[in-house]
Protein backbone atom coordinates (compact mmCIF):
# COMPACT_ATOMS: atom_id res chain seq x y z
CA UNK A 1 0.00 0.00 0.00
CA UNK A 2 0.96 3.94 -0.20
CA UNK A 3 3.33 4.97 2.43
CA UNK A 4 0.75 6.46 5.62
CA UNK A 5 3.45 8.69 6.27
CA UNK A 6 5.51 10.74 4.13
CA UNK A 7 9.47 11.42 5.29
CA UNK A 8 12.55 13.34 3.95
CA UNK A 9 15.56 14.60 5.39
CA UNK A 10 16.93 18.17 3.50
CA UNK A 11 19.35 20.14 5.19
CA UNK A 12 18.92 18.74 8.82
CA UNK A 13 15.06 19.00 8.52
CA UNK A 14 13.11 15.41 8.70
CA UNK A 15 9.74 16.33 7.20
CA UNK A 16 7.11 14.19 8.50
CA UNK A 17 3.82 13.94 6.15
CA UNK A 18 0.70 12.37 7.66
CA UNK A 19 -0.78 11.12 4.45
CA UNK A 20 -4.29 10.02 4.44
CA UNK A 21 -5.63 12.56 2.93
CA UNK A 22 -8.81 11.18 1.75
CA UNK A 23 -9.52 10.11 5.16
CA UNK A 24 -8.16 13.83 6.48
CA UNK A 25 -5.03 12.46 7.47
CA UNK A 26 -6.99 10.18 10.78
CA UNK A 27 -4.90 7.45 12.45
CA UNK A 28 -5.17 3.97 11.47
CA UNK A 29 -2.00 1.57 13.55
CA UNK A 30 -0.32 1.75 10.49
CA UNK A 31 -0.01 5.55 10.46
CA UNK A 32 0.95 5.64 13.91
CA UNK A 33 3.72 3.07 13.64
CA UNK A 34 5.37 5.20 10.55
CA UNK A 35 4.81 8.44 12.86
CA UNK A 36 6.47 6.47 15.52
CA UNK A 37 9.46 5.42 13.48
CA UNK A 38 10.12 9.20 12.05
CA UNK A 39 10.08 10.01 15.54
CA UNK A 40 12.51 7.69 16.52
CA UNK A 41 14.72 8.11 13.60
CA UNK A 42 15.16 12.22 14.95
CA UNK A 43 16.01 10.95 18.55
CA UNK A 44 18.22 8.43 16.75
CA UNK A 45 20.10 10.19 13.86
CA UNK A 46 22.54 13.13 14.20
CA UNK A 47 21.81 14.21 10.77
CA UNK A 48 18.65 15.24 11.76
CA UNK A 49 18.41 18.28 13.52
CA UNK A 50 15.15 20.00 13.53
CA UNK A 51 11.56 18.39 12.84
CA UNK A 52 8.51 19.45 10.86
CA UNK A 53 5.20 17.47 11.36
CA UNK A 54 2.68 18.11 8.61
CA UNK A 55 -0.22 16.43 6.24
CA UNK A 56 -1.15 15.74 3.06
CA UNK A 57 -4.07 17.16 1.03
CA UNK A 58 -6.87 19.49 2.24
CA UNK A 59 -6.40 18.70 6.31
CA UNK A 60 -4.23 18.26 9.17
CA UNK A 61 -5.39 15.28 11.01
CA UNK A 62 -8.91 14.32 12.22
CA UNK A 63 -7.41 12.08 14.86
CA UNK A 64 -8.30 8.48 15.26
CA UNK A 65 -9.92 7.06 12.12
CA UNK A 66 -13.68 6.29 13.28
CA UNK A 67 -13.91 3.49 10.59
CA UNK A 68 -11.18 1.27 12.76
CA UNK A 69 -13.89 1.86 15.77
CA UNK A 70 -17.24 0.60 14.45
CA UNK A 71 -19.34 -0.74 16.73
CA UNK A 72 -22.21 -1.97 14.16
CA UNK A 73 -19.22 -4.42 12.80
CA UNK A 74 -20.32 -5.94 16.30
CA UNK A 75 -17.50 -7.61 18.96
CA UNK A 76 -16.49 -6.46 22.41
CA UNK A 77 -16.46 -2.53 23.04
CA UNK A 78 -12.95 -1.24 22.16
CA UNK A 79 -10.18 -0.99 24.87
CA UNK A 80 -9.17 2.58 24.18
CA UNK A 81 -6.46 2.85 27.40
CA UNK A 82 -4.90 0.02 25.51
CA UNK A 83 -4.93 2.18 22.26
CA UNK A 84 -3.71 5.15 23.65
CA UNK A 85 -0.72 3.35 26.17
CA UNK A 86 0.34 1.45 22.53
CA UNK A 87 -0.55 4.05 19.60
CA UNK A 88 -0.89 7.75 20.83
CA UNK A 89 0.71 8.19 24.06
CA UNK A 90 4.56 6.56 23.01
CA UNK A 91 4.46 9.45 20.10
CA UNK A 92 3.90 11.98 22.14
CA UNK A 93 6.11 11.43 24.88
CA UNK A 94 8.35 11.28 21.52
CA UNK A 95 7.54 14.70 20.39
CA UNK A 96 8.29 15.81 23.79
CA UNK A 97 11.09 14.53 24.92
CA UNK A 98 13.17 14.75 21.73
CA UNK A 99 15.43 17.57 22.37
CA UNK A 100 15.61 19.09 18.91
CA UNK A 101 12.74 21.22 17.69
CA UNK A 102 9.76 20.41 16.50
CA UNK A 103 7.94 22.62 13.99
CA UNK A 104 3.99 22.02 13.37
CA UNK A 105 3.00 23.14 10.06
CA UNK A 106 -1.42 22.34 10.45
CA UNK A 107 -2.08 22.68 6.63
CA UNK A 108 -5.88 22.31 7.41
CA UNK A 109 -8.03 20.91 10.28
CA UNK A 110 -6.70 19.05 13.30
CA UNK A 111 -9.55 17.59 15.14
CA UNK A 112 -9.41 14.92 18.04
CA UNK A 113 -6.29 13.95 18.78
CA UNK A 114 -5.03 15.54 15.74
CA UNK A 115 -5.11 18.81 17.33
CA UNK A 116 -3.41 17.52 20.29
CA UNK A 117 -0.14 16.50 18.54
CA UNK A 118 0.13 19.93 16.88
CA UNK A 119 -0.22 21.68 20.59
CA UNK A 120 2.38 19.29 21.61
CA UNK A 121 4.97 20.39 19.01
CA UNK A 122 7.05 23.47 19.53
CA UNK A 123 6.47 25.88 16.91
CA UNK A 124 3.21 25.73 15.72
CA UNK A 125 2.40 27.77 12.48
CA UNK A 126 -1.07 27.18 10.99
CA UNK A 127 -2.59 28.48 8.07
CA UNK A 128 -5.08 30.95 7.79
CA UNK A 129 -8.11 28.39 6.57
CA UNK A 130 -6.75 25.87 9.27
CA UNK A 131 -9.09 24.97 12.17
CA UNK A 132 -8.41 22.85 15.96
CA UNK A 133 -11.36 21.15 16.98
CA UNK A 134 -12.04 18.99 20.13
CA UNK A 135 -14.00 16.65 18.81
CA UNK A 136 -14.26 14.26 21.65
CA UNK A 137 -17.29 15.49 23.45
CA UNK A 138 -19.14 15.17 20.42
CA UNK A 139 -18.13 11.17 20.33
CA UNK A 140 -18.36 10.67 23.89
CA UNK A 141 -14.39 10.80 24.76
CA UNK A 142 -12.40 12.94 26.64
CA UNK A 143 -9.55 14.66 25.16
CA UNK A 144 -6.64 12.74 24.60
CA UNK A 145 -2.87 12.32 22.95
CA UNK A 146 -2.14 15.08 25.76
CA UNK A 147 -5.50 17.61 25.53
CA UNK A 148 -6.94 17.75 28.33
CA UNK A 149 -3.01 18.82 29.87
CA UNK A 150 -1.87 20.81 27.00
CA UNK A 151 -5.35 22.33 26.64
CA UNK A 152 -5.58 23.30 30.35
CA UNK A 153 -2.03 24.64 30.77
CA UNK A 154 -1.63 27.12 27.41
CA UNK A 155 -5.42 28.27 28.03
CA UNK A 156 -6.54 27.62 31.85
CA UNK A 157 -9.70 26.41 33.00
CA UNK A 158 -12.19 28.45 31.40
CA UNK A 159 -11.35 28.43 28.03
CA UNK A 160 -9.92 24.87 28.09
CA UNK A 161 -13.18 23.65 29.53
CA UNK A 162 -15.46 25.73 26.82
CA UNK A 163 -14.07 24.28 23.95
CA UNK A 164 -13.01 20.69 25.34
CA UNK A 165 -16.25 20.43 26.52
CA UNK A 166 -18.43 22.98 23.71
CA UNK A 167 -16.46 20.85 20.56
CA UNK A 168 -16.47 24.42 18.89
CA UNK A 169 -13.56 25.24 16.27
CA UNK A 170 -11.01 27.62 16.80
CA UNK A 171 -9.79 29.40 14.06
CA UNK A 172 -5.91 29.70 13.31
CA UNK A 173 -6.03 33.74 13.81
CA UNK A 174 -7.88 32.90 17.33
CA UNK A 175 -5.45 30.12 18.35
CA UNK A 176 -2.57 32.47 17.76
CA UNK A 177 -4.07 35.13 19.63
CA UNK A 178 -5.30 33.02 22.53
CA UNK A 179 -1.77 31.54 22.35
CA UNK A 180 -2.22 27.45 21.56
CA UNK A 181 -0.10 28.29 18.53
CA UNK A 182 2.76 30.84 17.15
CA UNK A 183 1.68 31.77 14.36
CA UNK A 184 -1.38 31.95 11.60
CA UNK A 185 0.17 32.01 7.88
CA UNK A 186 -1.50 32.78 4.73
CA UNK A 187 -2.42 28.99 3.21
CA UNK A 188 0.12 29.83 0.40
CA UNK A 189 2.91 30.27 2.48
CA UNK A 190 2.91 27.78 5.29
CA UNK A 191 5.00 25.44 3.79
CA UNK A 192 7.56 28.09 2.87
CA UNK A 193 7.27 29.63 6.32
CA UNK A 194 7.69 26.12 7.85
CA UNK A 195 10.46 24.98 6.05
CA UNK A 196 12.09 27.91 6.61
CA UNK A 197 11.80 27.92 10.15
CA UNK A 198 12.60 24.43 10.77
CA UNK A 199 15.22 25.22 8.24
CA UNK A 200 16.70 27.70 10.70
CA UNK A 201 16.35 25.85 13.64
CA UNK A 202 18.35 22.92 12.11
CA UNK A 203 20.89 25.47 11.67
CA UNK A 204 21.51 26.31 15.44
CA UNK A 205 22.97 25.29 18.52
CA UNK A 206 21.29 21.89 18.63
CA UNK A 207 22.58 21.05 21.97
CA UNK A 208 21.38 24.39 23.60
CA UNK A 209 18.16 24.43 21.76
CA UNK A 210 17.42 20.64 23.38
CA UNK A 211 18.36 22.40 26.46
CA UNK A 212 16.21 24.95 26.51
CA UNK A 213 13.40 23.17 25.17
CA UNK A 214 13.87 20.69 28.59
CA UNK A 215 13.70 23.76 30.52
CA UNK A 216 10.74 25.08 29.42
CA UNK A 217 8.73 22.24 29.41
CA UNK A 218 9.87 21.22 33.09
CA UNK A 219 9.18 25.43 34.51
CA UNK A 220 5.44 24.51 35.28
CA UNK A 221 6.22 21.55 37.34
CA UNK A 222 9.64 22.76 39.30
CA UNK A 223 9.93 25.25 42.46
CA UNK A 224 11.98 28.36 41.36
CA UNK A 225 14.95 27.03 43.61
CA UNK A 226 14.36 23.19 41.56
CA UNK A 227 14.43 25.46 38.25
CA UNK A 228 17.88 27.77 38.92
CA UNK A 229 19.53 24.43 40.11
CA UNK A 230 18.24 23.16 36.62
CA UNK A 231 19.46 26.33 34.27
CA UNK A 232 23.01 25.78 36.45
CA UNK A 233 23.42 22.23 35.31
CA UNK A 234 22.16 22.83 31.80
CA UNK A 235 24.28 26.35 30.61
CA UNK A 236 27.36 24.50 32.34
CA UNK A 237 26.69 21.74 29.47
CA UNK A 238 25.67 24.39 26.75
CA UNK A 239 29.14 26.05 27.69
CA UNK A 240 30.80 23.90 27.21
CA UNK A 241 29.82 22.74 23.67
CA UNK A 242 31.66 23.79 20.48
CA UNK A 243 29.09 25.35 18.99
CA UNK A 244 28.91 27.81 22.61
CA UNK A 245 32.76 28.51 21.44
CA UNK A 246 31.94 29.47 17.52
CA UNK A 247 28.49 31.23 18.63
CA UNK A 248 30.91 33.78 20.70
CA UNK A 249 33.64 34.33 17.99
CA UNK A 250 31.43 34.48 15.22
CA UNK A 251 30.34 37.73 17.52
CA UNK A 252 33.82 38.61 18.26
CA UNK A 253 34.54 38.69 14.79
CA UNK A 254 31.01 40.07 13.49
CA UNK A 255 29.96 37.37 11.55
CA UNK A 256 27.62 35.03 10.62
CA UNK A 257 27.98 31.56 13.06
CA UNK A 258 28.31 27.93 11.46
CA UNK A 259 26.49 26.21 14.36
CA UNK A 260 27.71 21.95 13.95
CA UNK A 261 25.15 20.89 16.54
CA UNK A 262 27.93 19.78 18.84
O1 LIG B 1 -9.97 5.26 19.46
C1 LIG B 1 -8.98 5.43 20.15
O2 LIG B 1 -7.93 4.75 20.02
C2 LIG B 1 -9.01 6.53 21.17
C3 LIG B 1 -8.36 7.74 20.60
C4 LIG B 1 -9.12 8.75 20.11
C5 LIG B 1 -8.48 9.92 19.52
C6 LIG B 1 -9.41 10.77 18.70
O3 LIG B 1 -8.91 11.52 17.90
S1 LIG B 1 -11.11 10.67 18.91
C7 LIG B 1 -11.73 11.90 17.77
C8 LIG B 1 -11.83 11.36 16.38
N1 LIG B 1 -12.02 12.39 15.41
C9 LIG B 1 -13.21 12.98 15.20
O4 LIG B 1 -14.18 12.72 15.88
C10 LIG B 1 -13.29 13.92 14.03
C11 LIG B 1 -14.16 13.32 12.94
N2 LIG B 1 -14.16 14.16 11.76
C12 LIG B 1 -14.87 15.30 11.67
O5 LIG B 1 -15.58 15.70 12.58
C13 LIG B 1 -14.82 16.03 10.38
O6 LIG B 1 -14.37 15.14 9.38
C14 LIG B 1 -13.86 17.26 10.41
C15 LIG B 1 -14.51 18.35 11.28
C16 LIG B 1 -12.49 16.89 10.93
C17 LIG B 1 -13.71 17.82 8.96
O7 LIG B 1 -14.96 18.04 8.40
P1 LIG B 1 -15.09 18.28 6.82
O8 LIG B 1 -16.54 18.56 6.57
O9 LIG B 1 -14.08 19.25 6.39
O10 LIG B 1 -14.66 16.89 6.14
P2 LIG B 1 -15.50 15.52 6.07
O11 LIG B 1 -16.34 15.50 4.87
O12 LIG B 1 -16.19 15.27 7.38
O13 LIG B 1 -14.30 14.46 5.95
C18 LIG B 1 -13.68 14.16 4.70
C19 LIG B 1 -13.50 12.67 4.59
O14 LIG B 1 -12.64 12.23 5.65
C20 LIG B 1 -14.82 11.92 4.80
O15 LIG B 1 -14.75 10.74 4.02
P3 LIG B 1 -15.68 10.56 2.70
O16 LIG B 1 -17.09 10.79 3.12
O17 LIG B 1 -15.17 11.65 1.76
O18 LIG B 1 -15.36 9.18 2.25
C21 LIG B 1 -14.78 11.59 6.25
O19 LIG B 1 -15.57 10.47 6.56
C22 LIG B 1 -13.32 11.26 6.45
N3 LIG B 1 -12.93 11.44 7.83
C23 LIG B 1 -12.78 12.58 8.50
N4 LIG B 1 -12.43 12.36 9.75
C24 LIG B 1 -12.35 11.02 9.88
C25 LIG B 1 -12.66 10.42 8.66
N5 LIG B 1 -12.68 9.10 8.50
C26 LIG B 1 -12.37 8.35 9.57
N6 LIG B 1 -12.04 8.85 10.77
C27 LIG B 1 -12.02 10.18 10.97
N7 LIG B 1 -11.67 10.67 12.18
Amino acid sequence: GSETVLSTLVDGVLKLTLNRPDKLNSFNEEMHLAFRAGLEQAGDDSEVRAVLITGSGRGFCAGQDLGDRDPRKGGPAPDLGHTLETFYNPNLRLIRALEKPVVCAVNGVAAGAGANIALACDIVLAARSAKFIQAFSKIGLIPDAGGSWSLARILGEPRAKALALTAEPVTAEKAAEWGMIWKAVDDDQLINEATALAGSLAGGPTIGLGLTKRLIQAAATNSLDMHLDMERDCQRTAGRTADYAEGVTAFLEKRKPEFKGR
